[in-house]
């Protein structure tokens, strides 16, 4: 039965609830427990049989987080990272999970989220200032808000290979990881794709099988990630000032604590340049790396500097040249995100690893023994789909979304995503996005970021309440107006240079736009601006 919330999100609201939220990752139960400390009605609909998004599907041999346990974790609750241990520097997918469930349990959260239940359609409803929701189970409800906590890399990127069904053996994307351990001993496997997903599990998977082909079409950077036990004397430094440790890792351009020299590379001599290189290959981690030097995204020279130190290395680690020629990737050194390895290179000098070009030549269809490109046919018993995502705006449209006017989402962005600080959409009132297109996000430590929008469209319904209003929604001026800087800021780098998932570049048909927003401190200031002028760029009404 609707019912008139007395809550004060819901003034004069004839909706079921005050808010649903669309998915149980990171950012919806934090969303949760946010609003609903806030005294409102909140229901959250999750696709999964479990909650923990991202780290709940992708649960692929050697997936690992590539920012450190210190910071890749809530800060929304003092007691909570102060309890919390780590036991890795890196935490690997399932004490991740861990962790998640962790937090559900120790704020009630489950209570209030529907799983196995994926929203198939939200059309806003003028009259009445409200969203309805209707899930794949049957589930029709009505609410205030209607929160995106959809996830910026959840919908999987699935070629249509020709053939696939006729395929006698296993397969496998590793966006959507069997539940059950999945042995490959005595097999020959084929992975397809060469991206961070498959970096991590191709050692893993080569220590296994009887023979792995890997299938690259592009070569992408890795540098290593030098896992290990979380140093406890770093645990207690951390947790002797928290608060201070993220107030200093949010002023950082990733929003991590990984400090980004002010030097450029190219004011240093040749030598004294490679050692600043080997250092920082000598710590791990992508961070690390890509923050050597302040303009190595920014400046060409400087960017060469770091492919000629990466290429090196790979020639090094890899024994055959003509494999490590073709490891080597050609194109701009970060313009795709740069992936972090336990081992990757040395893995092509087992017995038991080739690696397959297919960059002139595609996977020309999959039959019942296998693949075939270029004219060969490589018979395998299982394949492993390492091919991404359709970042940032995949998962958002394949919900039927319709705003004011019943305009749909999908019309809206038939250009690419227009969207006023990856907050919220012109002609779609009440909706918020978190992490949404033209917010740092995937440019950033994604927990951080999280909070921070979290945070903001709680201090935003908790306004609207205090003050009687029952719609907002970005002003398209104001829309436009962030477009361009976002596109400005990326203009000014070398991020645009190759094709990319931050592109939009990797999905067949998409528009070619850069979807996030660089630079984190930036963006929290311009958040804040706009709230200390009234939600300046929104129009709010009653
Ligand atoms: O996906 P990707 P991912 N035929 O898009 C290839 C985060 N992440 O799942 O480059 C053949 O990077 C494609 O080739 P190309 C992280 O942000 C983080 O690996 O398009 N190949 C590419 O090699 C990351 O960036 C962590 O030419 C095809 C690969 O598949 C993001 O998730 C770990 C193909 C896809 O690589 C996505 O990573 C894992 C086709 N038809 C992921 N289509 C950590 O924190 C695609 N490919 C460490």
């Amino acid at each position: 039965m609707p019912q008139k919330s007395n809550s004060d999100g819901g003034v004069g609201s004839t909706a079921e609830l005050d808010a649903i939220v669309v998915g149980a990752g990171f950012a919806g139960l934090y969303m949760l427990h946010r609003l609903r400390s806030m005294g409102l009605t909140v229901r959250v609909f999750e696709a999964g049989s479990g909650i923990g998004g991202t780290w709940y599907w992708n649960r692929y041999p050697g997936a690992r987080c590539d920012v450190e346990s210190l910071e890749y974790s809530y800060q929304f609750s003092e007691e909570l990272q102060q309890e919390w241990q780590w036991p890795e520097q890196y935490s690997s997918q399932p004490e991740i999970l861990r962790y998640v469930n962790h937090v559900a349990d120790r704020f009630d959260l489950r209570k209030d989220v529907e799983l196995d239940t994926r929203v198939i359609s939200a059309f806003f409803d003028d009259a009445n200032n409200c969203w309805k929701v209707r899930t794949d189970r049957g589930d029709s409800v009505s609410a205030r808000y209607c929160i995106m906590a959809t996830g910026c890399l959840s919908s999987r990127n699935m070629p249509d290979f020709e053939g696939l069904e006729e395929f006698g053996g296993s397969w496998y994307h590793t966006g959507n990881w069997p539940h059950e351990e999945i042995d490959f001993t005595g097999l020959r496997v084929a992975v397809v794709g060469t991206g961070s997903s498959a970096i991590q599990a191709i050692p893993v998977i080569a220590k296994q099988a009887a023979h792995l082909f890997v299938f690259q079409r592009t070569a992408n950077y890795s540098v290593p990630g030098r896992d290990g036990p979380l140093d406890p004397a770093v645990e207690q430094r951390v947790k002797a000032d928290y608060a201070g440790f993220r107030q200093s890792n949010s002023a950082q351009p990733f929003g991590a604590s990984t400090v980004i020299s002010d030097e450029l590379a190219m004011d240093l001599e040749p030598e004294e340049r490679r050692r600043r290189f080997q250092t920082q290959w000598d710590k791990g981690g992508g961070l690390p790396f890509l923050g050597s030097f302040a303009d190595l995204i920014l400046d060409r020279e400087a960017n060469a500097a770091a492919i000629e130190f990466i290429h090196e290395k790979i020639h090094n680690l890899v024994d055959d040249k003509t494999v490590a020629d073709l490891l080597a990737p050609k194109n701009t050194f970060g313009c795709k995100r740069l992936c972090v390895d336990t081992g990757y290179y040395q893995t092509y000098n087992r017995g038991n690893v080739t690696l397959v070009d297919i960059s002139g030549a595609p996977i020309e269809r999959i039959n019942r023994d296998g693949l075939t490109t270029n004219g060969q046919d490589y018979q395998v018993d299982a394949i492993v789909f390492a091919t991404g995502f359709d970042a940032m705006t995949g998962a958002l449209l394949k919900i039927d979304v319709r705003g004011s006017g019943g305009v749909k989402l999908g019309e809206k962005w038939a250009d690419g995503p227009r969207a006023y600080l990856g907050l919220g959409v012109s002609g779609f009132p009440n909706m918020f996005t978190i992490t949404g297109p033209g917010s740092p996000s995937v440019l950033t430590n994604m927990l951080p970021s999280i909070e921070q929008h979290v945070n903001w469209i709680a201090e935003c319904v908790d306004y609207l309440g205090e003050n009687e209003l029952t719609r907002i929604e970005p002003l398209v001026e104001a829309e436009d107006e962030w477009l361009v800087t976002v596109n400005e800021v990326a203009s000014q780098t070398l991020f645009t240079s190759c094709n990319s998932w931050y592109l939009g570049s990797n999905i067949p048909g998409k528009p070619r736009v850069f979807m996030p927003y660089i630079g984190y401190p930036p963006y929290v200031e311009k958040c804040k601006e706009v709230v200390a002028n009234g939600y300046e760029g929104f129009a709010l009404s009653a």
